[in-house]
Order: C-alpha cells, then sequence, then structure tokens
C-alpha cells in the first residue's frame, strides 16, 4: 500500500491536519504533499487530484478518498490491526457521533477562531455561539474521558481518529485562549505533546505562505 496524502497549509488547513495527525501518529507510510490554498492556480491543482476540488485527500493507487472522515475511516478499514476506532461497540459508537457532530457542527467556533497556527495567541470577544460551541466541545472530551478514557490521556485512552478529529480544536482552543477548564486543559497538553503534533506545528512554523483574508488583527 502506498498513499500520498495531499494537504494545504500547515498553519491553516485544519481539516487537513486531522488524517495527516492520524496517518503519522500511527506511524502507517504515506508520502506528504502540499498544495498551498487558497492562491493564483491552487484549486486547478487540487482538482487534478481530488473531485471536490479541496484538501484533504488520500491516494492510494487508483482510488482517491476526499475529506478528512472518509479519509480516517479509509486509514481504519486499511489497517485493522490498530486500534484507529475504539476497540469497544459502545466507545466506538461514541468516537464516531463526536467525530460526525465536528464534522458537521461548531460554525461559530470555525468562524471566528480560524485556525492560524502563526497567530499571536490571546482571546477574542467570543460570541454567544462561540462559547456555546466552547462549552459543548468541553462536555463532550470530558463524557468521553469519563466514561472511556482510563487507559490514556485522550478522549478513549490511547490516541485514535476521534482525537485526530479534534487536533484542529485544540489548537484553536489553545491560539484563542478559549475558557476551557483544568480537565481539557490536560486533555489539550497530551495532545500538544504528541510527536506528530510537534512535526505539524513545526512545519507550520517553517511555511511562508500568508493568506491576507484569515490573518487577523494584532498578529
Ligand atoms: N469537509 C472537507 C472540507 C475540506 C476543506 O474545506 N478544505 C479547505 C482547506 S482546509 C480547502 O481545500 N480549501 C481550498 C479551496 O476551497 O480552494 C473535509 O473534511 O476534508
Amino acid at each position: 500500500m502506498s498513499l500520498v496524502l495531499v494537504i494545504g497549509n500547515k498553519s491553516y488547513s485544519s481539516w487537513s491536519m486531522r488524517p495527516w495527525m492520524l496517518l503519522e501518529q500511527f506511524r502507517i507510510p504515506f508520502e506528504e504533499r502540499v498544495i498551498p490554498i487558497y492562491i493564483e492556480g491552487s484549486k486547478e491543482r487540487i482538482l487534478d487530484v481530488s473531485p471536490s476540488g479541496k484538501v484533504p485527500a488520500l491516494i492510494d493507487g487508483d482510488t482517491v478518498v476526499w475529506d478528512s472522515l472518509s479519509i480516517c475511516e479509509y486509514v481504519a478499514e486499511s489497517y485493522p490491526a490498530l486500534a484507529i476506532w475504539p476497540r469497544q461497540k459502545k466507545a466506538r459508537a461514541l468516537a464516531r457521533s463526536m467525530a460526525a457532530e465536528m464534522h458537521s457542527s461548531f460554525q461559530a467556533l470555525r468562524q471566528q477562531c480560524g485556525m492560524v497556527l502563526h497567530r499571536r495567541k490571546g482571546p477574542v470577544d467570543f460570541t454567544h455561539d462561540t462559547l456555546a460551541d466552547i462549552r459543548r466541545i468541553e462536555a463532550m472530551w470530558a463524557d468521553a474521558r469519563e466514561k472511556f478514557g482510563a487507559d490514556g490521556p485522550f478522549l478513549f485512552g490511547e490516541f485514535g481518529a476521534a482525537d485526530a478529529m479534534y487536533a484542529p480544536v485544540v489548537a484553536r482552543f489553545d491560539i484563542y485562549d478559549a475558557p476551557v477548564g483544568a480537565q481539557a486543559h490536560s486533555y489539550m497538553a497530551a495532545m500538544q505533546a504528541l510527536p506528530a503534533w510537534k512535526k505539524w506545528t513545526a512545519g507550520a512554523a517553517a511555511e511562508t505562505w500568508r493568506i491576507a483574508r484569515f490573518e487577523t488583527p494584532g498578529q
């Protein structure tokens, strides 16, 4: 199996970060291909590999899997020996529900707190809706940790797909100093201690691309 993961800029592409973290943290070999997004010609370059015109996309021979959640599922199916989703059915159901909710929700958080890894850290004037998103995520994290997190510091104990899906949220909470409690902070610290996290953020720090519309005052 020879996998190619096509991603966007590491500093901005929260969707790309998810499957990248998963592959990297599970030490699954893959070739990384970066297409800088939202610049002249980038849409055409993405469309050459991904029919959605968006990154990430995973190429496995003649198969292209686009969309971060589908990629996580494909990787999990491809490596059944790895506990990418929790082994226990009820834990797996919760992990999948959380991943799906991440995928389809939290518009206010995404809009107000864009993932810009080089942004100077500090809070913004969080809207009511953003605070509601933060509360909901914090409650979900606590629920997973309480029910299934006994074997490690991650949502379901060991690092897995649900954590990969929430990695960009950890980045957003950190960058914007989201008002969350000690339990959430210790989960965030575990994520930020991962070798994969360090590698992704180091890659982001080395990037020089800047996309004006994602930059916010005071960076
Ligand atoms: N639901 C998709 C969203 C992918 C997405 O919106 N990707 C953005 C970058 S983070 C993108 O490709 N933007 C470039 C463009 O639209 O030209 C996923 O989970 O993969």
